[in-house]
């Protein structure tokens, strides 16, 4: 109620300025017309313009300096390091276009402001001006596409050389499961139509598949570091996609089909958690914690940095929240945790 009544007053408020705005425009019995801008009003306009420069600089410069530390650290797979530097290129050629392309556009706009009795100089054309500031985008984006497409072809290259893990991703509202092959490395045949909650199948696991009986399922995912590793992802009910920025990987998870990514960890979890960029982050944010928790609030414990692995496609009204932590780790602590874990066929039997 309150909220209404104030906007009541600010909208009454508003309507009085006009309207006072209207009598006192109407008051000014000047011959000139006001519609015709004068030498005055052109030279505002174009100090104005000077202003929303430095004011368009002024907030990169301010944008960068506060919110970098929000970017993410140091890429943790074997192919994030390419796509980082693609990126960074391309931010560092479009940063400097606009330097000099919005100077010159304001400087010139002020410059060549209207002013009595000065006439534009009529200019149909210049080939060579027009080929300079043709040939000049061709090149430059000729070149950053080129770099582009040959640097997506390799990341987008999957293939089984170098004997890599193979691990399912299976997305669902809203939650992930990862599953592994087993011993074999195959995993078993899976369809959504043989899901049996009742005896845990939940993947929807082909029982009569021997490869899938040694299959294990997890709702943490581990990683070798090293290791390449093939991502077979699929959706039961829409579509998600499976993102783990810190490697730099992305992919849809489609109901209906197998999509594929594939990336070898480079960066243990517990190196990770000594990276500068990373030992800052966490000290950041454990201030704010610690804040939250002097307050009495709620999710104020201490946080430690894991990998993760998001949903990035708004799914519904839980995909804020679906995530899963990733670990990656030595070959021998890997071997070692793999090997704790039940596989398909120890968890149907001990369910019947
Ligand atoms: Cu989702």
């Amino acid at each position: 109620m309150t909220a209404l009544l104030t906007l009541t007053v600010l909208v009454l408020v508003a309507i009085a300025i006009w309207q006072m705005t209207k009598i006192f425009e109407l008051s000014q019995l000047k011959a000139e017309n006001a519609e015709i801008a004068t030498d005055s009003d052109n030279k505002y306009n174009g100090y104005l313009l000077f202003g929303f420069l430095i004011f368009i600089y002024g907030i990169t410069i301010f944008s960068f300096a506060k919110y970098s530390k929000v970017l993410l650290p140091e890429a943790s797979s074997a192919h994030g390091g390419e796509y980082d530097q693609l990126m960074w290129v391309s931010f560092a050629i479009i940063f400097f276009v606009q330097f000099i392309t919005q100077a010159l556009l304001h400087y010139f706009g002020y410059k060549y402001r209207g002013e009595e009795g000065k006439k534009a100089l009529f200019f149909a054309d210049n080939d060579r001006l027009e080929f300079i500031w043709t040939i000049i985008p061709v090149i430059v984006l000729a070149g950053l596409i080129l770099w582009g497409l040959y640097t997506w072809t390799n990341i987008m290259e999957i293939n089984d050389e170098d004997d890599p893990l193979i691990v399912e991703l299976y997305a669902q509202q809203f939650n992930w499961t990862a599953r592994y092959g087993g011993d074999d490395n195959v995993l078993g045949d899976a369809s959504v139509r043989l899901i049996d909650i009742d005896r845990a199948n939940v993947l929807g696991l082909d029982e009569s598949d021997p490869n899938a009986a040694d299959d294990i399922l997890v709702k943490e995912l581990h990683l070798p570091v090293g290791r390449k590793v093939n991502f077979m992802m699929r959706s039961q009910d829409v579509l998600h996609s499976a993102y783990m920025p810190h490697f730099r990987a992305q992919m849809n998870c489609v109901p209906g089909m197998i999509t594929q990514f594939s990336f070898t960890p480079t960066v243990t979890t517990a190196e990770m958690r000594l990276n500068p960029d990373v030992v800052e982050k966490v000290k950041r944010i454990n201030g704010i914690r610690a804040k939250k928790a002097a307050k009495g609030e709620p999710n104020s414990d201490p946080w430690e940095f894991d990998y993760v692995l998001l949903c990035n496609k708004i799914c519904g009204k839980s995909h804020y929240n679906m995530q899963m932590k990733i670990i990656v780790e030595t070959e021998e602590e890997y071997n070692k945790w793999i090997a704790e874990q039940a596989t398909f066929k120890e968890t149907i039997a001990s369910v019947e």
